[in-house]
């Protein structure tokens, strides 16, 4: 079997250039991108479409040549699997009907498999087949607190206020949320394993606002426990934990059993190679130095490929693209990686 650039590095080899892949590559800045969302009556439409997610997710690897493929689809697919019904509001994100305040609204809230999730599991059946090999593919699930955190909140939020008022004042139904999304997690993530996916990230897109303290207790452990579980059934799948904001956690986060830790750029590089138990890095630039000219992206780039020199790594942003990014910026990012400039 071929072995992609992208799984040597995230074995922990070090590769002659570092493989390089966009977060949020495809549903953000291709104008290919909107074409095909504009068929669609809204996202959750379009999501539950795997002839429409297949299309997208291959966009970026014809268009932009990255190194990977990630499965077009959103972490909120879960929270909706598990009886939480949301809108998603054009241009604001998403909203909950209901959010989980107290025991009894647990009643709604069922640890499920992934036949509620069989659009997903069948858009990623149908983009092994296309990708004829020529690319690996990325699964991904948001990671347990980051989901607590819409399922709470019943938004986006600054604060996440109301999340952190039932961790605190009710510790023990957070701690049953937090259960049952990780065990719904598995389960997802066990049969996107199962229908093809090559890699696996965790998104923890809100682990920034916690304590490291609290991170630890209502975050990382649930992450622990899906990385332990999966890496027993298929050790051979590699798996990255993006924990946005917890760089405070770093060593902890690579004693999960993570493959990859992935950064965003508001840590120093030396600093991650030090206290990451050797485990491979990926990222960490600034979404927005893609706004600058050519040479400022080139000279940003080359800085952080010196410094990731020697190490097992993966280039790509240190959070998902800005959709209004110029394409042609984002190739030249690449491209810059590509030539190992
Ligand atoms: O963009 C892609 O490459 C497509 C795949 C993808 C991924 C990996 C989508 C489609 N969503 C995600 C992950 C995701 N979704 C995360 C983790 C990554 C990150 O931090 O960016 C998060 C936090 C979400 C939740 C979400 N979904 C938001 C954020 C709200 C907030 O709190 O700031 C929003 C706005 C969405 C909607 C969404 N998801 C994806 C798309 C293309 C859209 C836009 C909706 C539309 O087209 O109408």
């Amino acid at each position: 079997m071929q072995d992609f650039i992208l799984l040597q590095a995230a074995r922990g080899l070090t590769t002659s250039r570092p493989p390089v892949w966009i977060m949020r590559q495809a549903g953000r800045i291709l104008p290919e991108y909107r074409a095909v969302r504009a068929k669609f009556n809204g996202f959750k439409e379009f999501v539950k479409n795997p002839e429409a997610c297949c299309e997208v997710t291959l966009q970026p690897i014809n268009i932009l040549g990255v190194d990977a493929a990630i499965i077009f689809s959103d972490i909120l697919v879960v929270a909706e699997a598990m009886g939480l019904d949301y809108e998603m509001i054009e241009s604001k994100g998403p909203l909950f009907y209901k959010t989980i305040q107290n025991t009894n609204d647990l009643d709604t809230i069922k640890i499920v498999d992934a036949n509620s999730l069989h659009y997903v599991i069948e858009a990623i059946k149908l983009t092994k087949v296309k990708l004829l090999n020529t690319a690996p593919l990325i699964g991904f699930a948001g990671a347990p607190f980051t989901l607590f955190a819409y399922m709470t909140e019943g938004s986006s939020s600054k604060t996440f206020s109301k999340a952190k008022n039932l961790m605190f004042t009710r510790p023990d139904v957070a701690h049953e949320l937090l259960y049952r999304i990780t065990a719904t997690t598995i389960n997802y993530l066990e049969a996107q394993i199962l229908a093809g996916v090559d890699m696996i990230q965790l998104f923890d897109s809100w682990a920034g606002i916690l304590s490291p303290g609290n991170y630890q207790e209502f975050g990382l452990g649930y992450c622990a426990k899906i990385i332990t579980t999966l890496k027993q059934k298929f050790p051979h799948i590699p798996i990255t934990l993006f924990a946005k904001g917890a760089n405070h956690s770093i060593t902890d986060i690579a004693f999960t059993g993570c493959d990859v830790i992935g950064l965003d750029w508001t840590i120093s590089i030396p600093y991650a190679r030090l206290h990451s138990a050797g485990k491979a890095l990926q990222g960490n630039l600034d979404p927005c130095i893609l706004y600058g000219n050519k040479a400022f992206i080139q000279k940003n780039t080359i800085q952080l490929i010196e410094a990731m020199k020697g190490h097992p790594f993966i280039a790509n942003l240190g959070h998902g693209v800005y959709p209004d990014t110029h394409v042609d910026h984002i190739k030249y990012f690449i491209e810059c990686i590509m030539k190992n400039v």
